[in-house]
């Protein structure tokens, strides 16, 4: 094994053997940790748009040590301050050699002769012992690397679940916090010839200041669950781009350069497919912004058509490239329109979590097509909710492939800090980095800022805030939160309304409803609810459904958990909706039965939301077969 910084490791190893006994040290402890929502220590590091990874990358994916660090030693020592030496699995050394070395070296970890598992994936999935392990892992591999002297180096990790402390060669790169959106750092000065050591330090843990909170309805899944990659780049590369047809149906390229010749540098645009280049210059600080009229014979994309072309940004010494589709969106009261027509939103709520009895969430392109052929042949759907927090962009770009619009959300869920301005400014930052990286998607319609979040004055400005920001981050799109309704007896009928005041703010109304479920009301009364809504605007039923245990079936009297009794809540709930003038959308819950510690009835659940219209091995229930049948009548109305 080589190592190249032995006489480093050496020196600080006689100098800090004391320190696990010797306590605090430095700064770098677990407070640090907790407040910081992306923090860099000593180079640069960037939210990056995932594509770039596709280009010039090496995909670090496949086999990593692993070791459990359930006390944090890793992070700090036991009286708190700098892990002690013998803790830190960052170290750059070979710990068995360095312990034959110096008889009094102590080392209480040696990641290189710890057990491996294939990464990226969940720790869930490492053994049967990690079932329920909340807490640190740390994940270590090598790599080697030549650099050139005309290169930028990055690490690019597509997401880690929840917070990741990530080190090249024993030096610490920073910390991202968020489990479902990418990061990178620029390694460049970092990176050594030879081979390098990558350590990511994994905390699953959550707090009441984190997003989402410690209470969710869904599987935590720890761990490294996105691709890594390490990157190699242009010293002047191109660092984003964004290309879309926009309301006024030109195509509007806005793209960035980074690195010292960014200022004056020959861009040029160009669709293949389209006989199309575009010609143009950057500015001094590198952006590149123009726009083009719509190319007569481009087809535009919608789930119909998904049409698709590559596009390609140029600089000097740099290429971008994407597939990318285009269409426009407008609202036009209570309308969604689509490429100018009204459109009606046949959809289904879907968890990042792959078809099969022990899903890990492994969302390869085989596993999202599986998921979302599901809505669009077997459902007859044109829309998924991907909830409750950004999926993996092979969803997103398998949505746009397909033909699915899509409703993206970050996790601010239930009942977090809203009092806290770092919850808030981490929230933002997920915002960002969703956007970033998803924003050529033609298949995103909609940005969720939320779901079911108590209304008090302090959630309403924080809500208000994430919605002036993802409108500042992107105006194209229509900005939407899941609500709760408020029911009440008006003259003997159950009368449905919308009394949240962050409905104000949003361009599209979308309610959770689970009467017939949650609640008193009985599921055969379901349909008699009357909706009073006065908003000209267009309302989503982003939520109904029912659990049903593919086990239980043909009692008489249809019982909670049977498959009867979640068919008849579709039926009378697809019957209220009929009622409703401004309904535009339905997307019920679940697609699929989806693993949630908090869901223990030891007959028809054992740690399983049994809400899907299949089971968690692809088994159709009832319902699926009403709702698919639902939306065939949905789609002859609207198209
Ligand atoms: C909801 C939540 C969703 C839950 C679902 C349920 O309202 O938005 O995350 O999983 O209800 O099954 O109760």
């Amino acid at each position: 094994m080589v190592r190249v910084n032995l006489f480093l490791a050496a020196v600080l190893s006689l100098a800090v053997l004391c320190l696990a006994a010797c306590g605090p040290v430095s700064e770098d402890t677990e407070s640090t940790l907790k407040t910081s929502t992306f923090e860099v220590s000593s180079k640069k590091a960037s939210v990056s748009p995932v594509k770039v990874a596709a280009q010039g990358a090496t995909d670090l994916s496949g086999m990593w040590h692993w070791s459990v660090d359930p006390y944090a030693d890793g992070y700090a020592g036991f009286h708190g301050g700098q892990a002690g030496y013998g803790s830190r699995r960052y170290n750059f050394i070979d710990v068995e050699a360095e312990m034959r070395k110096n008889p009094t070296a102590l080392f209480e970890y040696d990641m290189d002769h710890a057990k491996t598992a294939k990464i990226p994936g969940a720790w869930i999935g490492h053994e049967p012992e990690m079932r329920h392990y909340q807490g640190v892992v740390w994940y270590q591999r090598e790599f080697e690397v030549t650099p050139r002297s005309d290169e930028r180096l990055f690490l690019e990790f597509g997401a880690v679940n929840y917070k990741a402390d990530v080190y090249l060669n024993g030096e610490r790169l920073g910390q991202h916090e968020g489990g479902f959106t990418p990061f990178s750092f620029e390694v460049t000065d970092i990176a050594i010839d030879g081979v390098n050591q990558l350590t990511v330090g994994v905390d699953s843990r959550r707090d009441w200041q984190s997003v989402p909170p410690p209470v969710t309805d869904w599987e935590t899944y720890g761990g490294i669950t996105r691709p890594v990659h390490f990157v190699r780049r242009p010293e002047t590369y191109i660092a984003e781009s964004w290309v879309r047809l926009d309301d006024d149906g030109r195509i509007r390229i806005d793209a960035r350069l980074d690195g010292s010749t960014k200022a004056g540098q020959a861009m040029s645009l160009r669709i293949p497919e389209l006989d199309i280049t575009l010609d143009g210059q950057s500015d001094a600080e590198g952006n590149w912004t123009t726009d083009m009229p719509l190319p007569a014979d481009l087809a535009l994309w919608s789930p119909k058509t998904p049409q698709l072309y590559t596009v390609e940004v140029e600089s000097a010494d740099d290429r971008w490239t994407d597939r990318i589709g285009f269409r426009t969106i407008a609202l036009n009261g209570e309308d969604i329109l689509l490429n100018g027509k009204p459109i009606f939103l046949r959809g289904i709520s879907i968890h990042e979590e792959e078809i099969g009895s022990n899903p890990v969430r492994d969302i390869s392109a085989t596993n999202a097509r599986a998921l979302l052929s599901e809505v669009k042949d077997g459902l007859n759907g044109n829309f998924v909710r991907l909830a409750h927090y950004p999926h993996s962009d092979v969803m997103t770009r398998m949505a746009d492939e397909l033909g699915l619009i899509v409703w993206s959300e970050i996790p601010v869920y239930w009942r977090i800090d809203w009092e806290n301005d770092e919850t808030l400014a981490l929230s933002k930052s997920m915002i960002e980095e969703n956007i970033l990286r998803d924003r050529n998607r033609a298949s995103i319609l909609f940005w969720s800022v939320g779901n079911e979040t108590p209304i008090s004055d302090r959630r309403n400005d924080f809500m208000n805030a994430l919605v002036a920001k993802t409108r500042e981050l992107d105006s194209s799109r229509l900005v939407t939160a899941a609500l709760m309704t408020s029911k009440q007896e008006e003259g003997g009928v159950l009368t449905a309304r919308i009394t949240d005041p962050l409905a104000d703010q949003l361009d599209v109304l979308s309610v959770n409803t689970y009467d017939g479920w949650y609640g008193p009301v009985a599921v055969g009364d379901v349909s008699e609810i009357r909706w009073d809504l006065d908003f000209d605007k267009p309302l989503i039923f982003s939520e109904f459904g029912a659990g049903a245990y593919i086990g239980l079936s043909g009692e008489d009297v249809p019982r909670k958990f049977s498959v009867e009794y979640q068919d008849e809540m579709y039926r009378e709930t697809l019957e209220m909706s009929a009622e409703i003038p401004s309904l535009r959308g339905i997307s019920p819950w679940i697609l699929k039965d989806f693993r949630s510690p908090r869901r223990q009835h030891s007959i028809y659940q054992n740690g399983w939301n049994r809400k899907g219209v299949i089971t968690e091995t692809g088994e159709r229930k009832p319902a699926f077969h009403t709702l698919s049948e639902h939306y065939k009548k949905l789609a002859d109305d609207w198209e």
